[in-house]
């Protein structure tokens, strides 16, 4: 806790430079377009960061960014977008709700399988981005990190997504789970319902319901599905823990087959994007892999899976980038960095067989000696005993005794 609060404060203290740098930024791109110097970047009057090519502001790119790594100000012009867009008076709510409905309407074609659950998400966010930068040409899609929340995810502190002033809002309240608090509570706000339900499905009240519940998985258990290299190992993964799961600890609209009517689906898209684009940048083969096989075009569109590989290029000429989230990227560096000795993941002959984790001997893996001793209890000869069982190693933030100085032990979970 010590150790991630430490990083948060630092990181806390370096974003509220942003909107002077915003700022900075801004007076002296007021040359974009009358020259530049080679290879300086800028930013466009849609926040766009372009590259000075001979003398032009080109290539120009959306900066997706982590929600609580925005300042207030920044969060509130993301959240006024939302609201203006799907206001009931709107210009832009019949394009909102088809949009919507869409994901409602396709939910059980193929959106959902490994053919074209990544690719199809990817298109359907930069969609939702599309239509609202029509209101505000600044916005774009922000995802929400939970891994680095998943030890107390639905706080509604100040910094947090669900706090009611600066975010989206807190739990449901009352017998139908309705949001009654912040800017998309009940009364206030009304939420995107499917044209023609089947008569079957279950009837959702008309406001936004959460009921929250459950913790998403954590920054380990993150870097353990980015540690696959076989896209048949990473994806599902992905699709069913890291992405189902999460719906449903938000429960409510985000649990049901209306999910996209609730606005912070697209908080949750964008971090599941930003995963699939962390693994592609492993290596050009991850970036290729699995979909330009797949020759069908995707679902409501006419575009096959293929097109929507590189973020740099995608359909309409956008460039897409995400934004590395300070906390969550110091954390992925010191567990790299620990490689020499540990290897963060999963000690298992289920694992060994599937991944290249190397067979180091446990003593030089663990140098802190207590914390060895436990491991060999609590972890190594259950691992001898059940060989369907699993073990997920954390972090402790302590330092450690021995030789290691400041630096965080280790312990393990035992997952069966
Ligand atoms: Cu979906």
């Amino acid at each position: 806790m010590l150790f991630n609060s430490l990083i948060t404060f630092q990181y806390r203290a370096l974003i509220h430079l942003s909107p002077t740098f915003y700022l900075a930024v801004l007076i002296s791109g007021g040359n974009v377009g009358t020259g530049c110097q080679e290879g300086s970047t800028s930013y466009d009057e849609c926040r766009q960061r372009c590259t000075c090519v001979g003398g032009q502001w080109v290539n120009c790119v959306r900066i997706r960014k982590e929600f609580t790594s925005l300042t207030d100000a920044e969060r509130k012009r993301h959240i006024d977008t939302i609201l203006s867009v799907s206001a009931i008076d709107s210009i832009y709510r019949a394009k909102y709700e088809e949009l919507i409905n869409e994901h409602f309407d396709r939910f059980y074609e193929s959106i959902h399988t490994q053919e074209h659950f990544l690719p199809w998400h990817r298109y359907y966010i930069l969609r939702y981005e599309n239509l609202m930068r029509k209101a505000d040409c600044t916005f774009t899609v922000t995802y929400w990190d939970w891994s680095l929340d998943s030890r107390n995810p639905f706080s509604t502190d100040p910094d947090n997504v669900w706090n009611n002033v600066t975010g989206f809002g807190g739990n449901g309240a009352d017998h139908d789970n309705c949001v009654l608090d912040g800017p998309f509570r009940k009364g206030a706000w009304k939420r995107v319902r499917p044209d023609n339900p089947p008569p079957f499905s279950r009837q959702l009240p008309d406001c936004l319901t959460r009921s929250f519940r459950g913790e998403p998985p954590g920054e380990i258990e993150l870097m353990k599905v980015l540690y696959f290299d076989d896209f048949n190992n990473f994806e599902p993964d992905l699709r069913g823990d890291l992405h189902g799961n999460v719906h449903c600890y938000i429960h409510g609209t985000m649990c049901d087959h209306q999910s996209a009517s609730a606005p912070e689906f697209f908080l949750h898209h964008g971090f599941i994007d930003k995963i699939w684009d962390d693994w592609q940048k492993k290596s050009s083969d991850h970036k290729e892999a699995y979909f330009p096989t797949i020759d069908e075009i995707m679902p409501g569109t006419d575009l096959r899976p293929e097109q929507l590989i590189d973020l740099s290029n995608q359909p309409g000429g956008v460039s897409v980038e995400y934004e590395p989230f300070k906390p969550q990227e110091e954390i992925r560096k010191k567990v790299e960095g620990k490689k020499t000795f540990m290897h963060p993941g999963l000690y298992t002959t289920y694992t060994f067989q599937r991944t290249n984790i190397p067979t180091t001997s446990f003593s030089s893996l663990f140098p802190c000696f207590l914390p060895f001793i436990s491991f060999l209890f609590q972890c190594f000869l259950p691992v001898l005993s059940h060989s369907s069982s699993y073990f997920l190693f954390v972090f402790h933030s302590v330092p450690c005794p021995t030789t290691l100085g400041a630096e965080p032990c280790f312990s393990c979970l035992r997952i069966c």
